[in-house]
């Protein structure tokens, strides 16, 4: 039987109806590891086996304020029990404090499948009922989404069709500048799912091809080996400043794409006259840039040179935006693409997100697959998604975010479902003190994780592999059959079980359900994918695609709206979505928010924590907890490949052998990686492909402190969370910044507290 998940397309072997193993597809050229480590998780001791109600929530001790989400026990009650609390909870929030003290925001990845989209479920469930305040942009590229559309215009993900694939790549480029690198961890992944993983092939062909690639990153191995990539320790948030400098290297030279600048693109003169101090007194010339990145003044005039003379394309990954002002290496990156010549040339100019999903760069795009039918949501209310602590803790505060004000809601019931806030949130001591605030929370999950743990009536949910759907990838082509291969775990259920019968509690099943099975869901979902395709594409009935458990939709190629060789060609006939039709070096609009971090042309702000900072005098370390590459996120952080991968059950974290030796740290040791806003074990290892001042430590490990809530107190797992700043990157996007923090290490000598993460809580019958 077939299994779709975010990290790709699986066969499970099923003995007398239990499931044994799952095993990669053999017409997948780089399955993941991560998918056979599903099997043993499915029936860990960390599955919710039964709906379970937090004690003093049961009790109605004072609800807000206190602390006792996150460390209180459990009551496991019937199901019955559990959906007249919820039913009953929303209609009290709702009649006395209106649906906007509903939030349905939820942010989260899930699980692949199109129909049992636990957000596509949760936000239908809660726009039939009265609506819900919902949230906006991803944790993922909030600054990217946000600033892209004001600088070539489209919606937020359209530059994702707009680039080059690789295989133009491959073809026709010469030179590759990666900011950020391209790592095939990364590229396990794509969301919804996918059949075959070809990052890795294409890149190796484009090597073959004879591209040169540069990674500039902190850390070697963002680049494959057999990329031969020249490596550019860049000091971390920095890459604005050497885009800068690489610019001023070309302005000042003449060698950058003049007439492109003048027929394509609008407020050159403006930016050019910030990048020679002309309108601020600062020269960004390349000595200026290699004192702030340190990267030095020849490789900043070689870069320059090769951007400027080969046909080169400019990549950006999304890491780079996560971070303080992380608009701007984005607009910056843009800018420095259009002032180097390939811009709307085949297999030149600019991308972002190659190799963060299996799927970029592979297609252009594919016909639309049918989803859960969305429910106009009667509350207009929303927040930027990174901002839900700032949400529960300061209700009434207004915010900037993109040219507008908005007053934050009171939240008094948080239904989160098919995410985990309490791994992706930063400084999760403050989500933890904000936590305390709603009336209630409801979580519907399948394992005792720390979210579901910080709740107050957990639902047990059935896992991707105990249900029926499809799965259908983003950008990818091909559809899987995900036929139920176990029996849920326990009491669980899926979320549109769960939904229903809420529905059906609240009135209005009917429209909720369409009076379909979840079967009849599916096939409904799936054979109007096939009725919405023009002529010529075909897809076989319902009934064939789930025997033979694929089908694929055609590829469809561009060109796309706002395509930059149509620019080039002619950009009177074919402009962008953007005010002035060109792409914006320099933007009136967001030049008129009159905002003092994000102004109207790219430009250098200083992070508040960088290795320059003056924090960095107690905290010399930059912490970068990028994407681990034993799992997604914090799912499966309890799969055989993400246990395999910990040291003495925590996280590993990756240190510069120099950093190591100053601090006493040897290979395998566990330490401990603190800074004011809290600490964490972790173990050790040394090498020399993280630059010396900067430690790797992954997102995911599920998070365990001793005492949630009190700064100081130590998660003995490794959550990097526990240390970053939940900080916005700006008041344009309000975008999380995880990756600007500073952190020291030191050897933990006392002895090992056990790892909790895994036990759940205490629960009584
Ligand atoms: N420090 C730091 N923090 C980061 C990042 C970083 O780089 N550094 N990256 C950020 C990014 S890019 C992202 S996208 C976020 C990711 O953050 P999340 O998307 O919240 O992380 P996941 O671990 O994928 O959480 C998904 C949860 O949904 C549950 N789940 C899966 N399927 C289902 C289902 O069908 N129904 C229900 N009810 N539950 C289900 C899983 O068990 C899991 O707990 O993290 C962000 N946080
Ligand atoms: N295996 C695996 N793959 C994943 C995911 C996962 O959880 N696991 N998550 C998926 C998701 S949701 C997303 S959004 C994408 C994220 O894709 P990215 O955001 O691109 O991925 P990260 O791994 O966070 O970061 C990649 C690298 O960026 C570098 N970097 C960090 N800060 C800086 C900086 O300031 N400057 C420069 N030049 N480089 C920097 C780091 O060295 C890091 O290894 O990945 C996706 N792929
Ligand atoms: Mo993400």
């Amino acid at each position: 039987m077939s299994v779709a998940t975010h990290w790709g397309s699986f066969v499970a072997v099923v003995e007398s109806g239990r499931l044994v193993r799952i095993e990669p597809r053999g017409d997948d050229p780089a399955p993941s590891p991560i998918g056979p480590g599903m099997v043993t998780a499915a029936d860990d001791g960390a599955r919710v086996l039964r709906p379970a109600v937090r004690k003093g929530w049961m009790e109605g001790l004072p609800r807000t304020g206190e602390a006792a989400r996150g460390t209180d026990a459990f009551v496991e009650v019937s199901w019955d029990d559990a959906l007249t609390l919820v039913s009953e909870e929303l209609l009290r929030v709702r009649s006395r404090y209106g649906d906007s003290a509903v939030f349905g925001g939820s942010y989260g990845w899930a699980s692949a499948g199109m129909f049992h989209n636990p957000q596509s479920q949760l936000q239908r469930f809660l726009a039939l009922g009265g609506g819900y305040t919902d949230s906006r942009n991803t944790y993922s590229t909030a600054a990217l989404e946000v600033i892209l559309p004001h600088v070539i215009g489209g919606a937020p993900w359209s530059y994702q069709s707009r680039m080059p694939v690789w295989e133009e790549i491959a073809g026709h480029c010469e030179l590759v500048v990666a900011f950020g690198g391209l790592a095939l961890k990364n590229s396990q992944i794509n969301p919804g799912g996918l059949a075959r993983h070809q990052t890795r092939d294409w890149q190796r062909k484009c090597r073959e091809a004879g591209v040169r690639f540069f990674n500039v990153s902190p850390i070697r191995s963002d680049a494959a080996g057999f990329l031969d990539a020249q490596w550019l320790p860049v000091v971390p948030n920095t890459d604005t400043a050497l885009m800068l400098g690489i610019a001023h290297t070309m302005l000042v030279n003449g060698w950058h794409d003049q007439d492109f600048l003048d027929r394509c693109c609008t407020g050159f003169d403006r930016f050019a006259a910030y990048l020679t101090g002309e309108s601020d007194g600062i020269v960004k010339d390349a000595d200026w840039a290699a004192r702030i990145t340190g990267i030095s003044r020849g490789t900043i005039t070689d870069l320059a040179r090769r951007l400027t003379s080969q046909h080169s394309l400019i990549m950006v990954n999304y890491a780079i935006q996560r971070a303080d002002h992380g608009e701007q290496p984005i607009w910056m990156s843009v800018v420095l693409a259009a002032m180097a010549g390939s811009m709307g040339r085949p297999g030149g100019g600019w991308g972002a997100g190659y190799a963060t999903m299996d799927a970029t760069g592979v297609a252009p795009g594919r016909p639309a697959v049918a989803s859960v039918p969305r429910v106009d949501n009667p509350v207009a209310d929303f927040i930027p998604v990174a901002r839900i602590a700032d949400t529960l803790l300061h209700p009434g505060r207004s915010i900037d975010y993109d040219g507008r004000r908005l007053t934050l809601p009171e939240l008094r019931l948080v239904y989160w479902c098919g995410g985990n806030p309490f791994h992706h949130h930063q400084d999760l001591h403050r989500l933890t003190r904000a936590w305390q605030m709603p009336d209630t929370v409801v979580v519907h999950e399948a394992w005792w994780n720390t979210t579901a743990k910080f709740a107050d009536i957990v639902l047990p949910v059935a896992t991707s592999l105990e249900r029926d759907d499809f799965a259908a990838g983003f950008s990818d082509p091909h559809l899987t059959a995900m036929p139920k291969v176990r029996e849920p775990a326990g009491q669980a259920r899926t979320d549109h079980h769960i939904f229903a019968a809420l529905a059906d509690r609240l009135g209005y099943e009917r429209e909720f359900t369409r009076s379909r099975t979840e079967m009849e869901w599916v096939r409904h979902l799936y054979e109007q994918t096939r009725a919405g395709l023009g002529d010529g594409a075909a897809l076989p009935d319902f009934d064939v695609f789930w025997r033979e458990s694929t089908a694929e939709l055609p590829v469809l190629n561009g060109p796309f709206p706002g395509d930059f060789a149509a620019l080039r060609a002619d950009p009177r006939r074919s402009p962008l979505a953007t005010p002035s039709g060109r792409i914006e070096i320099f933007s009136e609009e967001i030049d008129s928010f009159g905002y003092d971090d994000c102004a109207g042309h790219p430009t250098w702000f200083e992070p508040v924590e960088w290795l320059h900072a003056e924090a960095s005098q107690r905290f010399p370390l930059h912490l970068i907890s990028n994407q681990p590459a034993s799992r997604l996120h914090s799912q499966y952080d309890n799969g055989g490949h993400s246990l395999s991968s910990k040291i003495h059950g925590r996280e590993p974290v990756t240190i510069n052998r120099l950093d190591a030796a100053a601090r006493g740290i040897e290979d395998g040791m566990i330490v401990r990686v603190h800074n004011d806003r809290g600490s964490c074990l972790a173990g050790a290892i040394l090498s020399d492909d993280v630059m010396p001042g900067v430690i790797q430590l992954s997102t995911g490990a599920w998070w365990d402190p001793a005492q949630p809530g009190q700064s100081g107190t130590m998660d003995g797992h490794g959550n990097p969370n526990t240390l970053t700043a939940d900080r916005p990157c700006s008041r344009l996007s309000q975008g999380p910044s995880a990756h600007s923090a500073l952190v020291d290490v030191e050897i933990y000598s006392d002895p090992l507290p056990q790892v909790r993460a895994f036990t759940p809580p205490h629960l009584e019958h």
